[in-house]
């Protein structure tokens, strides 16, 4: 690992890597590729052409110089889906400042600590989020500027960092890292993913080739923009380098995007299974015009083969698979593949380069077509979290390769079917909760003696959280209401706390001693 880390692939790789073409001289600031005259951008009542957007990006990335942002530095970007987040990301990575994407649902657990890890430089906030105030919050936190979209208060308005282009000083570097994309997270803390310039510029690219993206593609974002999803699988970024128009929603419902889709004739979208869920709903009773829709991309968690079957009938449109994670790997069914493979496998390795071994506890390859622990090195893959030695021993093999955490088997094709999962995560319908996290802010609260969480299988959400909780002798037990509001004190993301609570006297142990929380799960299936 180098003093500011960064884990680096081996040399011998990366001399491969350049030499097969995978790596170019490539920087996320020069992504916007599209026609000057074109639609680059649809936010709200703004109409930004790739022209405008080059300029608003070269004018905000002066305005973060002026404030003493540079190359090398990290600040922390939490906005909700705005042309502010999407020219805020460009300013920074054309000025080689890292891009930290905290998602508008952290609060200030979150949102500290990652000030803290990344030693920001700024925090770029919203003035709101419904009834919360992310400038209430910013007065709390250690960086030296607070830039707010919106009403700034006493912060930095976004808008008067647009101020006249200069040259930037110092240009990044294709291998420097070019933003820092947050991981779901297994343990106590979030953990930070550092993708650098070229290797998040080919996994934009390659995506885009192989979800067919051209200067014609119409793409809503439904997503938070801050995902690695939506913003480069394909996502936004894909979009800007092959020509074509973004097109943001502030949501998934279909009260918000449909009338986009119609409005704007959007061609694809990005989404989790639950929105997919209630897409297939809505089309009885909704009455926008939705045959502009060509390909809907669902990934995040698992999506049901009967459900892939229905989009093409229900929707009108092709489906996709998409199983990818923040920390590189991307697994795509191609638009050509049999509608068997679309339908039950959540796709193949977007690259030649990826490589992958599906293997059993004692890290030996199982049987072609057997269920393993995914483990995964490549191009466009991390080598180590963020300065986290520690994990990243435990999180890696010793030759490289990511330990994922998820439980698949590999068909003769290449394609992966995702059976389980053996990480310590609650998949919430996209959303990643640690249970570690969650139970280490349980055991603050004064009646809990003991915690563990777990995941319980739920039709729309894939899983709900469930906290088993010991409680304190002559300790009152905590209702669920009252459980939420102590997470909420303690500035946990609401979409982390638990949906259920069983109050259990011990709880069940492995031979080893461990909780067994396969055992707890099972005390609550009939
Ligand atoms: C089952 N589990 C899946 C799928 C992700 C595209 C799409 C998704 C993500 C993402 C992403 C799954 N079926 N189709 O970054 O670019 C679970 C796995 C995986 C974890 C990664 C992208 N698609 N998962 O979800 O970093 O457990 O990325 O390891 O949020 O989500 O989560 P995340």
């Amino acid at each position: 690992m180098t003093a500011d880390g960064f884990t680096p692939w081996p040399a011998d790789l990366a001399a491969r890597y350049e030499a097969e073409g995978y790596w170019k001289d490539a920087l996320l600031g020069d992504v916007l590729r599209g026609d000057p005259s074109r639609t680059a951008l649809v936010a709200g009542s703004e109409r930004l052409t790739y022209a405008d957007l080059d300029r608003r990006a070269d004018r905000t990335a002066a305005g973060f110089l002026r404030l003493g942002v540079r190359r090398g530095d990290r600040v922390v970007v939490q906005l909700a889906n705005s042309a502010g987040f999407v020219v805020t990301f460009l300013a920074l990575v054309r000025i080689g400042a890292a891009p930290v994407l905290a998602l508008p649902a952290h609060r200030e657990s979150e949102i500290r600590y990652l000030c803290e890890l990344a030693e920001a430089r700024a925090y770029v906030c919203a003035d709101r989020d419904g009834d919360f105030d992310y400038r209430a919050m910013a007065r709390t936190l250690p960086v030296e500027h607070v830039v707010v979209e919106g009403d700034a208060q006493e912060f930095t308005p976004l808008a008067s960092l647009d101020i006249d282009p200069v040259d930037v000083p110092e240009r990044p570097a294709p291998s420097d890292i070019g933003v820092l994309l947050l991981s779901g997270g297994t343990t106590g803390l979030p953990k930070l993913i550092p993708r650098t310039h070229r290797d998040y510029v080919y996994n934009l690219e390659a995506s885009a080739e192989v979800c067919g993206f051209t200067s014609e593609t119409v793409y809503l974002v439904v997503l938070p923009a801050a995902h690695n999803f939506a913003l480069a699988c394909p996502g936004i970024l894909g979009v800007f380098a092959t020509g074509g128009t973004v097109v943001l929603a502030p949501s998934g419902s279909p009260d918000e995007a449909f009338p986009l889709i119609e409005r704007e004739r959007a061609t694809v979208c990005a989404v989790v299974p639950p929105i997919a869920l209630l897409w297939l709903d809505a089309v009885s009773w909704s009455d926008e015009d939705l045959s502009s829709l060509e390909l809907l991309q669902v990934g995040g968690a698992k999506f049901a083969a009967e459900r892939a079957a229905e989009v093409p009938k229900v929707l009108g449109c092709a489906v996709q698979q998409v199983f990818g994670m923040a920390e590189g790997l991307l697994n795509y069914t191609r638009l050509d593949d049999p509608s068997d493979l679309v339908e039950q496998t959540q796709g193949r390795p977007l690259s030649p380069a990826d490589e992958v071994q599906v293997v059993d506890g004692n890290g030996t390859p199982v049987p072609p077509g057997e269920v393993g622990e995914l483990l995964t090195r490549g191009p466009y893959t991390l080598r180590g979290y963020y300065r986290a030695p520690e994990h990243n021993r435990r999180a890696f093999t010793p030759d490289g390769f990511y330990r994922t955490g998820d439980l698949v088997r590999q068909l003769p094709s290449g394609h992966l079917i995702v059976e389980g999962r053996e990480k310590d995560q609650i998949n919430r319908g996209g959303d990643k909760v640690s249970a570690e996290e969650l139970e280490n802010h349980l055991l603050a609260h004064p009646a809990i003696h003991d915690a563990a969480v777990v995941g319980i299988p739920d039709e729309v959400m894939g899983e709900r959280t469930c906290a088993f909780l010991v409680i304190r002798e002559q300790a009152d037990p905590p209702t669920l209401k009252d459980l939420k509001d102590f997470l909420r004190t303690r500035g946990l993301a609401a979409y982390k706390w638990p949906d259920r609570l069983e109050q259990v006297d011990t709880f069940p142990r492995t031979p080893v001693g461990k909780i067994s929380k396969k055992a707890l799960a099972a005390t609550l299936t009939p």
